[in-house]
């Protein structure tokens, strides 16, 4: 087995370095396709193993409760302006430990307990933090959300887009002090010039929730929503490639209350250490290379949405505007559940998660969907040959479900394409 190269510097603790190897050869040997999830790059993570996990930081960049933050002030500050610049904004908090505290500090920041925000419905793409009963969030502010228009049999105009008519209505209607654009499972190009002239209409602020987009809008693949909103939220490590977790980018007039709820608001000490990794990916996300990436990762879900479909599959929405792709199974086979689904692709060694769809009779747990996202493989060096192949590995895997030797071939033909496309080749020993 080939083992991470971080094993060279745990001392001790051999159940901990079999771990990490183990989880190594899996991430390596196996297709990663959540669209959650990338493989970051050496820097990424040896700036996230530095010696900043040391130091607490509480505060910000000149203004901090601890002392010794000097050098921890530049490293903040060179994240925030490396953040601003690349997306235009004028003012960044690296601060957010995750997309969830990231959105519920806007929250915080911009509204009262009680007041209403408007936002996509969970069950059709929509966060957990845009009002899901299950979050706390919910509690709080008053949720209303808004759908996806319904599935057509018409390839020209397939549905299963965010239904702007709604947007507009439910808007007029509840008159939302936040408006949320943005979503966990959405296929298509989200328009932020559409939810501003709404927002606008209602005397709304606008909310861009660019968790899964954020690398493809820095690579410009995907419209940069920050022009129009009035808040940007996102995580760094989907798209964007960089370590765990969130930021913030506003209008300087929102500046000194977002900052102020992420802390002391929702979080005490910075995860100084991750923020100089955010302060890696952003570099790393301004170069020419990484429009190449992000222009590839879209090519890829594209040809890799047609060849599903080829197989069988119907995707949501008719195919994919981003990194995303989501299969309803039940035409594929109307037995057939996510959960099941991705536990036999899991045995055949690739990752995926289930995800309800549009109007789905199954529950979250079940569903009727998977989710699958080309960013990862992508970074890989995977091309549309190679999703191509994969479709083909996942309807062999899904058809064969029951027969233990399909499944062991598929796994086989999986690790012969991944030893192909080790993001980590100069470290395989
Ligand atoms: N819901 C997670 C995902 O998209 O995988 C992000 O919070």
């Amino acid at each position: 087995m080939t083992s991470s190269p971080i094993d060279a510097f745990i001392e001790n603790d051999d159940e901990i370095v079999g771990l990490l190897g183990r989880e190594w050869h899996r991430q390596l040997s196996t297709l990663q396709l959540i669209a959650s999830e990338n493989f970051t790059s050496p820097s990424v993570m040896a700036a996230t193993g530095s010696i900043l996990t040391n130091k607490y930081a509480e505060g910000y960049p000149g203004r901090r409760y601890y002392g010794g933050n000097l050098i921890v002030d530049e490293i903040e500050d060179l994240a925030r302006h490396r953040l601003c610049h690349l997306f235009g904004a004028d003012h960044a908090n690296v601060q957010p430990h995750s997309g969830a505290n990231a959105n519920v500090a806007v929250y915080q920041a911009l509204l009262e307990p009680g007041d209403t925000i408007l936002a996509l419905r969970l069950d059709q793409g929509g966060h957990l933090t845009h009002g899901s009963p299950a979050s706390m969030t919910s509690k709080i502010w008053n949720f209303v959300s808004y759908g996806v228009t319904e599935r057509t049999d018409d390839p020209a105009n397939p549905g299963e887009h965010i239904d702007f008519d709604n947007v507009r209505a439910l808007a007029l209607e509840h008159r939302p002090k936040l408006i949320i654009a943005g979503a966990t499972a959405y296929t298509r190009r989200i328009d932020p010039v559409i939810f501003r002239e709404i927002a606008d209409e209602v005397g709304a602020l606008l909310m861009f929730d660019s968790a899964h987009v954020a690398g493809l809008i820095a690579g410009g693949s995907h419209p940069n929503p920050v022009p129009y909103a009035d808040v940007v939220t996102f995580t760094t490590h989907k798209t964007l490639r960089g370590p765990r977790g969130g930021a913030i980018l506003c209008r300087e007039e929102h500046a000194k209350k977002i900052d102020m709820a992420v802390f002391p608001g929702q979080q005490g000490g910075p995860l100084e250490h991750v923020i100089a990794a955010k302060a890696v990916a952003f570099k790393e996300a301004a170069q020419p290379s990484f429009g190449v990436y992000t222009n590839q990762i879209v090519a890829n879900a594209r040809a890799f949405a047609a060849a599903l479909s080829d197989q069988g599959f119907r995707t949501v929405s008719g195919g994919t505007d981003n990194h995303m792709v989501i299969l309803d199974l039940r035409d594929f086979d109307a037995e057939l559940t996510g959960k099941v689904a991705q536990e036999v692709l899991d045995i055949a060694g690739i990752t995926t998660n289930r995800n309800q769809i549009p109007y789905d009779p199954r529950s979250p747990f079940i569903t009727s969907g998977l989710r699958v996202g080309t960013a990862a493989q992508t970074t890989a060096g995977m091309t549309e040959g190679e999703f191509a192949t994969i479709a083909s590995l996942m309807a062999t895997a899904l058809r064969g479900r029951v027969d233990e030797a399909v499944l062991a071939g598929v796994r086989e033909d999986v690790a012969a394409l991944c030893a192909n496309f080790n993001p980590y080749a100069r470290f395989v020993k």
